[in-house]
């Protein structure tokens, strides 16, 4: 994963100077050291059914705090990648147990006072359960000036019951990327809003707001057909390397495909940056890809 990511910053960051820590900057970030990088509240260090590795950590039961504050040296106004994995435990009765989940990077001066906030990432109770393994994965915005620390903080909330409350975090990311976002209203917030539907199935893909993956929107379909968005990429230099990633949910046996096409200004294909098929997504499974393309 380092590696990959230290591709994706081979970063000019839009004339900016380059950064020269192009790695993940998170500490122990897979909790495999058991060091004192973290620190934490009602968490504990498990080594069974671990996300990632050998060891994972886990929140609960009830409130709990987990956080780390990574030096920003080398990191020049880049917007960083932020990833963690997660999964929650279910209680007695085999119900889902999971409690809120807030996922937040703060940047500090070098006196470790607050300067600002570039991300705040909200998972909903209910979400999370002990069958799918979710990466989250997004974007913080470009670090300021004047930050010389990032403080990674997970916070969970009280579960429906008291008994197994309990979340699971693993291989958390903080890494400097060239470029922002450039998928428009990505996480379906708003509506379909960039996204559009091929012409001969407009249903395809309509959206909704209850249980979504990540925040509050997201799109869904019961039937066959495609969503696209054509993304505007000449302002980046040639053969810049891209991580194309999504969250999906599968009831039932579906599957999903997934194409990455080259465009020419006139919108003709002239290649294929990526073809992927997800056979048999199963009930409530979450799986999410990774994938590089170059143009
Ligand atoms: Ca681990
Ligand atoms: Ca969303």
């Amino acid at each position: 994963m380092d590696c990959l990511i230290s591709c994706l910053c081979g970063c000019d960051c839009e004339g900016k100077k380059k950064c020269t820590r192009c790695v993940n900057l998170v500490q122990d970030p897979s909790f495999e050291s058991y060091s004192f990088e973290w620190i934490t509240f009602n968490t504990s260090l498990t080594d069974t059914n671990v996300y990632e590795g050998a060891v994972q950590m886990e929140l609960g039961p009830g409130t709990a705090t987990l956080y780390q504050e990574v030096s920003l040296r080398g990191v020049n106004e880049c917007p960083p990648l932020f990833s963690f994995g997660a999964f929650a435990s279910t209680n007695a009765a085999g119900q889902e147990n999971s409690s809120t989940l807030i996922a937040e990077i703060i940047w500090l001066d070098e006196n470790f006072n607050f300067i600002g906030l570039g991300l705040r990432m909200m998972i909903p109770a209910g979400r999370l359960n002990n069958f799918s393994r979710i990466t989250f994965v997004s974007q913080t915005d470009v670090v300021p000036k004047n930050a010389a620390y990032a403080r990674v903080t997970f916070t969970k909330g009280v579960g429906f019951a008291q008994e197994d409350d309990l979340i699971y975090i693993d291989y958390v990311i903080l890494a400097p990327m060239a470029y922002r976002e450039i998928v428009k209203n990505g996480g379906f917030e708003a509506n379909l809003n960039n996204w559009v539907a091929e012409s001969e199935n407009l249903v395809a893909f309509v959206s909704a707001y209850d249980e979504s993956l990540v925040d509050s929107g997201h799109a869904v379909t019961n039937f066959n057909g495609s969503r696209y968005q054509d993304i505007y990429i000449r302002h980046l230099p040639q053969k810049t390397p891209f991580l194309l990633s999504f969250g999906v949910e599968g009831q039932g046996q579906v599957s999903l495909g997934v194409l990455v096409e080259w465009l020419n200004q006139s919108g003709k294909e002239i290649g294929t940056g990526l073809m992927a098929s997800i056979p048999n997504l199963i009930y409530k499974t979450v799986s999410l890809r990774n994938i590089l393309a170059g143009n």
